[in-house]
């Protein structure tokens, strides 16, 4: 199914360029994270990651998508992402020029929402540029750190005692912050047992959308902790709900779920919704964006941080390019490689440094290798598009 006549409108693509997209391929591949993974709305393990490659003047470019297998963080699934990059934005993009990758989005402005879909495809377009350019990917996205701050994002568990110990774990690891996942019913006491048992440390909680504006009594409670942030506590798309909460809470709200572009960062701002906002690259549709959400929110004093989507190797060294921009003050959840898999499929693999740290690697592009060889024994499924060579 091509759907050809679809673009009508997009902008027209300069005749000087820097990229031809000579090729690109689409994978999926599977991987199995090192321990099940729970969230208010469920728990993962198996993973069907989407990875983009764009050929584009010899150069070659990667791109994660970040969708989950079923549509419960957004609306988007491994499946539509597929089906999207599949049927519209690859056949469309193939054999076209672009003189820089923030081009892609004024490309695909007539596809709705598939921020996830169109982020995949969009980074591995900057990772082509800066490969072209001979600069590390984030000095092209404007970054100005070379060591980034991580946190780390930890599931919910069987019972406060086994979180405790996970915590200790981490926080021998040097881990900077602590965010704990939680749901109703396994909340206060969680967050009560470790709090206690760690009184100093940075800890926030993230409940995925799971609680309503009728549960702002029992959220109040936490405000005792002094957490840094409670994120997403409501709605995944209700940024009233969420201000009207935040009225009532001395506890910073960050919101993750509801902000998928700088309009929507601008009115959570203005509706004082939240004072911190998660930025991930999927959700905002990739570099372009992600850029416009950080910049607006150093304008108006909001921390951003870099959240994460259990990305393989691919996905975290976007992360981390990102995650130098100069508003990203707070630590991220973009943590070590080894703590999600066996094997991943970049080398070197994503370390963290005693104190909490992860050096921004200095090579041209991601600055990590793609391990074809591993990425092929993980491939499920793969499409393919070539521009014709007589192209104009
Ligand atoms: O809300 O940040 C979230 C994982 C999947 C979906 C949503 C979220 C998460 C995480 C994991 O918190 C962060 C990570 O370690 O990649
Ligand atoms: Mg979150």
């Amino acid at each position: 199914m091509l759907h050809k006549e679809f673009f009508t409108n997009s902008k027209v693509v300069k005749s000087w360029s820097l990229m031809k997209l000579e090729s690109i391929v689409l994978r999926e591949i599977h991987m199995r994270l090192k321990s099940p993974f729970e969230t208010s709305f469920g728990t993962v393990q198996q993973r069907r990651i989407l990875l983009v490659e764009v050929i584009a003047d010899g150069a070659s470019g990667w791109g994660e998508v970040t969708a989950g297998e079923t549509p419960a963080y957004n609306a988007e699934t491994t499946d539509t992402a597929w089906h999207v990059i599949s049927d519209f934005v690859a056949p469309y993009l193939i054999g076209k020029r672009l003189s820089a990758a923030t081009e892609f989005p004024g490309l695909v402005t007539q596809i709705r929402g598939h921020e996830m879909a169109k982020s995949g495809i969009e980074n591995a377009l900057w990772d082509c540029e800066a490969q072209l350019k001979g600069v590390p990917l984030h000095k092209l996205v404007g970054g100005t750190m070379e060591e980034i701050a991580s946190g780390v994002s930890l599931g919910i568990r069987e019972t406060p005692q086994s979180l405790v110990q996970r915590v200790e774990e981490e926080l021998r690891g040097g881990y900077q912050r602590i965010k704990l996942k939680i749901k109703p019913g396994k909340d206060y006491e969680f967050v009560a047992a470790v709090r206690k048992a760690f009184p100093r440390i940075q800890l926030s909680v993230d409940a995925n959308s799971a609680y309503t504006i009728e549960d702002a009594a029992h959220l109040k409670k936490f405000d005792e902790f002094e957490l840094l942030m409670i994120e997403q506590p409501l709605n995944w798309d209700d940024i009233h709900a969420h201000s009207k909460l935040q009225s009532q809470m001395k506890t910073a709200i960050c919101l993750d779920e509801c902000i998928y572009n700088a309009r929507h960062a601008l009115t959570a701002i203005e509706l004082k919704a939240c004072r911190i906002i998660n930025i991930k690259l999927g959700r905002v549709s990739g570099h372009t964006e992600a850029r416009l959400v950080q910049q607006l929110c150093r304008e108006h004093g909001v921390p951003v941080w870099c959240g994460g989507m259990l990305e393989s190797g691919i996905g975290r060294a976007h992360n981390i390019a990102m995650s130098t921009l100069p508003g990203f003050t707070l630590p991220g959840d973009v943590s070590a490689s080894h703590r999600y898999w066996e094997e991943d499929i970049i080398e070197p693999v994503v370390e963290v440094t005693a104190k909490g740290t992860i050096r921004v690697p200095k090579a041209p592009g991601l600055g990590y290798a793609v391990r074809r060889d591993l990425v092929d024994t993980l491939t499920v499924r793969t499409n393919h598009w070539e521009a014709q060579r007589a192209a104009s």
